[in-house]
């Protein structure tokens, strides 16, 4: 047993001194009493409580940082997927125990209070979560770092289903308030749009630019605090809100265009009002354009005001400031720099390139061709001519000088790399323009690289051989071990000892336990504690009754056809039939369980998720079956329910087609949680696959070769089709009312998309190869030991994907930044 050596607290406060805190915020700033409060104003107390201590510890950080003017990394992205915020700041406070029975003793269930809170939803998935971890990592290991995003009005679309169809709903996160965020009106920026470039020469003969933007807005910065754990650090995610600008037109206000004055107001608000739900094909709306800018304006302007503030020679910026471009939605950023330090600081292109190109890295999570950002040239000149103009410039420069020395009089290649796409209509190319304007670009796992390097840039990988490397993703601990199992993190904490938040390859100390019998027993009736938890909680979502007895086989992540949702579906009619063929089959009884959102305008998606939930109607209400089956489709799938269903996975479906995923993240966090894997060679499950063995991990399917041999030998989904009968049966039967009684062909695209339209993600071809991994986990779970030695095994070989490792993977090949330690 290690031992159990407790480093001290950051704040030495005991459960009644945490109280009379709740209790003098119940009084004071929410104006109640304990006789009348409901769980939403303990839970605002709560927060109050916790916010005293956090901005004392965020005022000690800022003082720190601008003394010592440390090299800071600015992670600029469009989402921060923060989920909820109270849990995790009283863990990474290590108060949450303190907490608990402060609001026990006051009548309170802390996982009731903490229910109270709505989603920061500020993101689609993946790469907003990600981001969301990062700040956690960096605040917890002392690196001095700033968050900018937005501050949305409505982050991500509230989902509903009506008759088994997705409905989209506002999110309304913020709609009475949010206790953890600070408005900083001293700190607001200006972002002009649209207008004209001038070409003024000046007396002594020099030419200038100036732009003279027809439209103002006004950003206001809202400041949420991220508190590392042990709360040493507290450093800020900034989020920026769109108000009209100083030149709002007060004029036509007086003269009584009160209601044309309001409407401009409005459209001035629209820029920060909502997140965009699309979490792959870009829209190439004007208004996505303007969010981009503005954000990237503004946070722009402030990393040079801080910057400022301890500086006066520019040529050492690069040395004080990492700009992190969280893919190309920021890129905007880079002419925006630019246009800075020529225009407002009168720099010549030399002196400008040299700072900004030495400033920025990028980071790519995706290799879908219709995922990457292309803007028409038009829109982007009527919305900043003058960035339009820096691209030309940056581009006829990289065209000129490095494509032209490399492949010298090669205008096909020049073509092919240019930032701008020629043809009917003119794109920008935003990816091109985050690579040849960064210093390092990274992929997000070790194959996604390697694909990013031969298939997306190869020839930017020849032109710079140095320039793309691999940081693979990783999660917090924090809020994905210690946060959503605490049982299972008591376990941790007293087995290996309980610096594993900080230090999560210590899990591995818990290996030689994988074995043993009393470990095991520990390990699974914490998992089937928290399946039954997760039963209620299915109950009241959708009321569907399930047994913790069954295998519990989660899919949770976006809707999306690479991802193959429509592959699990396609396996679940497959057993479906053969219990119908055989009711007394001898099968472990296994629920299914899906969560995922789809883009509002993606149909497949949506017929993907109404397929999913008619077929869990007629499964889950068919006798004959005897509950071996069940599908269970959890509405509004977002960050804290994740937090529910990932600790009460046995299988963890991780089956896009295999070099899709850049990486994904949930598959680290169901291992962590002690899930198996049924994946294919993709992403980080390849990384997984390493880290816990062959034996751990069920493999599936075609390997990324393999893809691309079929691809180009010409695939053809219906010679699976004709070969594979009990595929064509379930297939077939997607185009009866079997399950959408007297609406025959309400699930016939599914089917056309599988055959008629091309299978474009190969799911007929790895569906016999995903059967038989299925029945691997079935006949595997039947051995209890056998299993509980494998779910021990993942859980304790997931050290590599604690996000800290990754941020250190960044800090030393990317950020190159110095820890800047706060002191209480
Ligand atoms: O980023 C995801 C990848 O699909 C996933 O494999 C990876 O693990 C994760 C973190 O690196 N990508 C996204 O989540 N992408 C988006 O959410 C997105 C949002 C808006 C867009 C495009 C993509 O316009």
């Amino acid at each position: 047993m290690a031992a159990k050596k407790k480093p001290a607290k950051p704040f030495n406060l005991t459960s009644t001194e945490l109280k009379k805190k709740i209790i003098h915020h119940l009084h004071t700033t929410l104006g109640t009493h304990e006789d009348k409060a409901n769980d939403k104003a303990w839970w605002n107390a709560t927060c109050a409580a916790v916010n005293e201590l956090v901005f004392d510890q965020l005022t000690n950080t800022q003082k720190t940082h601008a003394k010592k003017d440390t090299r800071a990394v600015n992670y600029l992205s469009l989402e921060f997927l923060m989920g909820r915020l109270l849990s995790n700041n009283l863990h990474n406070l290590e108060l949450f125990k303190e907490a608990q029975s402060a609001l026990k003793s006051l009548g309170k269930d802390i996982y009731e209070v903490c229910e109270e809170e709505p989603d920061m939803a500020l993101g689609n998935g993946g790469l907003g979560r990600l981001a969301a971890c990062f700040i956690d990592s960096l605040a917890t290991l002392d690196y001095p770092a700033i968050g900018y995003g937005i501050h949305y009005e409505h982050g991500l679309f509230r989902q509903e289903f009506k008759d088994g169809h997705q409905i989209e709903r506002p999110d309304s996160w913020r709609e009475y308030g949010n206790p953890w965020e600070i408005c900083r009106p001293e700190s607001v920026q200006e972002v002009p749009l649209y207008g004209y470039v001038e070409t003024v020469i000046d007396d002594d003969g020099s030419m200038r630019k100036v732009w003279h933007p027809s439209r103002k807005l006004k950003g206001v910065p809202w400041d949420i605090p991220i508190v590392g754990y042990g709360a040493k650090l507290v450093n800020v995610l900034r989020l920026w809100e769109s108000k009209p600008g100083e030149a709002f037109d007060w004029d036509v206000f007086n003269a009584g265009g009160y209601v044309d004055a309001q409407a401009e107001k409005a459209q001035a608000e629209t820029v920060s009002k909502v997140l965009y739900p699309n979490d792959s094909t870009p829209q190439g709306k004007e208004l996505r354009l303007i969010q981009q800018y503005f954000f990237c304006a503004c946070s722009v302007k402030d990393i040079i005001r801080r910057f400022k503030r301890a500086n006066q020679d520019w040529s050492v910026f690069p040395d004080k400031v990492a700009i992190q471009l969280n893919d190309t939605h920021p890129a905007v950023a880079v002419p925006e720099l630019m246009r800075i330090l020529m225009d407002e600081e009168g720099m010549n292109w030399q002196q400008a390139w040299e700072i900004s190109s030495q400033t920025f890295a990028y980071t790519n999570h995706t290799l879908l061709p219709e995922a990457l950002e292309n803007w028409p040239v038009a829109m982007f000149e009527h919305v900043l001519p003058r960035h339009l103009e820096i691209i030309y410039e940056i581009n006829r420069r990289f065209l000129e000088n490095e494509v032209e020395a490399k492949w010298p009089g090669d205008d096909a290649m020049k073509r092919k790399l240019s930032i701008i796409q020629e043809g009917d209509e003119r794109m920008v190319r935003m990816a091109y323009l985050s690579v040849v304007s960064s210093y390092k670009v990274n992929g997000v796992a070790a194959i996604h690289t390697r694909l990013v390097k031969k298939d997306l840039f190869p020839e930017f990988n020849d032109l710079y051989p140095e320039k793309i490397v691999n940081v693979t993703n990783g999660v917090t601990p924090r809020r994905w071990l210690k946060a959503a199992n605490p049982e299972l993190a008591a376990l941790y904490d007293d087995t290996v000892g309980v610096d594993w938040p900080t230090n999560l390859h210590k899990l591995k100390d818990a290996l030689p336990l994988a074995d043993d019998a009393k470990f095991q027993k520990k390990f699974m009736s914490i998992k089937r504690k928290n399946k039954e938890k997760l039963v209620t909680e299915i109950a009241k979502l959708t009321g569907v009754e399930v047994s913790a007895d069954a295998i519990f086989d989660i899919q949770i992540k976006r809707l999306h056809e690479y991802k193959r949702q429509q592959l699990n579906l396609i396996h679940i009619l497959t057993l479906y039939r053969r219990l119908l063929e055989n009711p007394d089959l001898d099968m472990v009884p296994r629920v299914f369980i899906f969560g995922a959102k789809a883009a509002p305008g993606y149909h497949m998606a949506k017929q993907i998720i109404f397929a999913l939930n008619k077929i869990a109607d007629k499964v889950n209400n068919d006798n004959r079956i005897q509950d071996k089956l069940k599908v269970v489709f959890m509405p509004n799938y977002r960050v804290s329910l994740a937090e529910k269903l990932i600790p009460a996975a046995d299988v963890s479906e991780q089956i896009s087609t295999a070099g899709l995923e850049a990486s994904g993240t949930g598959n680290m966090k169901l291992a962590l949680n002690g899930a198996l894997t049924v994946g294919t060679l993709d992403g980080a499950n390849i990384e997984i696959a390493e880290e816990v063995g062959d034996d751990n991990i069920f493999i599936f399917g075609l390997d990324v070769d393999q893809v691309e041999a079929v691809k180009t030998n010409g695939y053809n989904p219906f010679d699976y089709y004709y070969s594979n009968p009990e595929l064509k049966a379930v297939l077939d039967w997607l185009d009866t009312d079997f399950f959408t009684p007297g609406q025959p062909g309400a699930l016939s695209d599914i089917k056309k998309s599988l055959l008629d339209w091309g299978d474009q993600y190969l799911c007929l071809a790895d569906y016999q190869s995903y059967c038989d991994a299925q029945n691997e986990v079935d006949v595997t779970y039947r051995d209890k030991k056998l299993w509980a030695k494998k779910a021990i095994i993942n859980s304790a070989t997931m050290g590599k994907f604690n996000s800290d490792r990754s941020i250190q993977d960044y800090v030393d090949t990317i950020w190159h930044l110095e820890k800047c330690p706060v002191k209480g």
